[in-house]
């Protein structure tokens, strides 16, 4: 019972609202922890609790997303890209995907590269005529995410296109992953002889997410593999390359039948020559004989003065001549 005068006062005098408390203190309702708004009308928790995580209550009650952070308050705010972006990638916001930066390309949720390098594997080929076909390579060093096709064009030096070797232009790709794509030039095997020829190639054109490298240009030499004049000449005679035919070799003349041989077949003896006009050897002027069996000095060319050799090789005087005609012959007799 109270005391005369006293009567029974609720706290606060029962003002304090649901989730509210009076403070015994002041007498005063106050909300309850975690609860907000005016004690004696309506505690509440702010957005009912209702906020998910990485997210707050704000202006109007309603949730929202903590700064740098995504999605729907009420069911929970993840991070940009959920956190999944990788080396030299970013997120894309609106779409919430992730996008390598600029200059980089691959897989933004593995890695990001700086765009592959490509060009010629060597500055110069070479090619056997026969062999039927050069194989040119191309590289890719660095990035080989992107897949990429490329353009070449070949160049005359002193090959010539549709003749020598064939194929003025073309393109390869570089898949993804792809190093090294070949490309393959038909080489004509004209059976001819000629001297090296060389053609160039170079690439013209190359899509993004690849660049050209200095080497892109290359040589390539045809080696000829055709015997000079068709083949081995025949004896005597040796391959004349401006007519690439076979000519007779010094001191050897053309015979009838087309091959060579010696003038007068080289059965001129000593003392004798081979006679153009008629291809016969003949005895030097001087000498008797034979020109293919002896030619001699008439007499030895033992005479005398006033001596003459007769037909029998022998020396006699002149006529009105007398002596010894190997000494020398006068014109009157004398006792010798
Ligand atoms: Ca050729
Ligand atoms: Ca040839």
């Amino acid at each position: 019972m109270c005391d005369i005068g006293y009567f029974i006062s609720e706290p606060c005098g029962g003002l304090c609202c649901a989730n509210a408390y009076c403070n015994e203190e002041d007498n005063k309702c106050y909300c309850n922890k975690g609860y907000y708004g005016v004690p004696t009308v309506n505690c509440y928790k702010p957005c009912k609790d209702l906020c998910g995580t990485n997210s707050y209550c704000g202006k109007h009650n309603t949730c929202y997303c903590n700064d740098g952070f995504y999605g729907n308050p009420y069911f929970g705010c993840y991070p940009a890209c959920h956190g999944l972006c990788k080396t030299n990638a970013k997120c894309d916001i609106p779409t919430q995907k992730c996008v390598c930066n600029e200059g980089f390309f691959g897989n933004p949720y593995k890695i990001c590269e700086k765009p592959g390098i490509i060009q010629f594997e060597k500055p110069e080929y070479s090619v056997i005529e026969n062999v039927g076909v050069v194989v040119i390579k191309v590289i890719r060093t660095g990035s080989t995410y992107a897949g990429v096709h490329v353009t070449w064009t070949s160049h005359d030096v002193t090959a010539k296109q549709g003749s020598d070797y064939i194929g003025s232009q073309g393109k390869i790709y570089f898949g993804t992953g792809v190093t090294s794509v070949e490309i393959i030039i038909p080489i004509t095997n004209d059976m001819m002889y000629e001297k090296i020829e060389t053609f160039s190639l170079s690439l013209t054109f190359i899509e993004p997410g690849a660049v050209f490298g200095q080497l892109i240009t290359t040589v390539v030499s045809i080696e000829d593999n055709d015997a000079p004049c068709g083949g081995p000449c025949p004896q005597y005679s040796k391959c004349d390359p401006p007519s690439q035919k076979c000519v007779c070799i010094k001191g050897y003349i053309k015979t009838y039948y087309g091959g060579c041989e010696l003038p007068c077949k080289g059965l001129c003896c000593a003392n004798a020559y081979c006679d153009a006009r008629d291809n016969r050897c003949k005895c030097n002027p001087g000498y008797w004989g034979i020109g293919t069996v002896k030619c001699f000095k008439p007499c030895n060319d033992a005479c005398g003065s006033y001596a003459l050799c007769g037909k029998d090789n022998k020396c006699y005087c002149e006529q009105g001549y007398y002596g010894n005609p190997y000494k020398g012959c006068y014109c009157e007799y004398k006792e010798s």
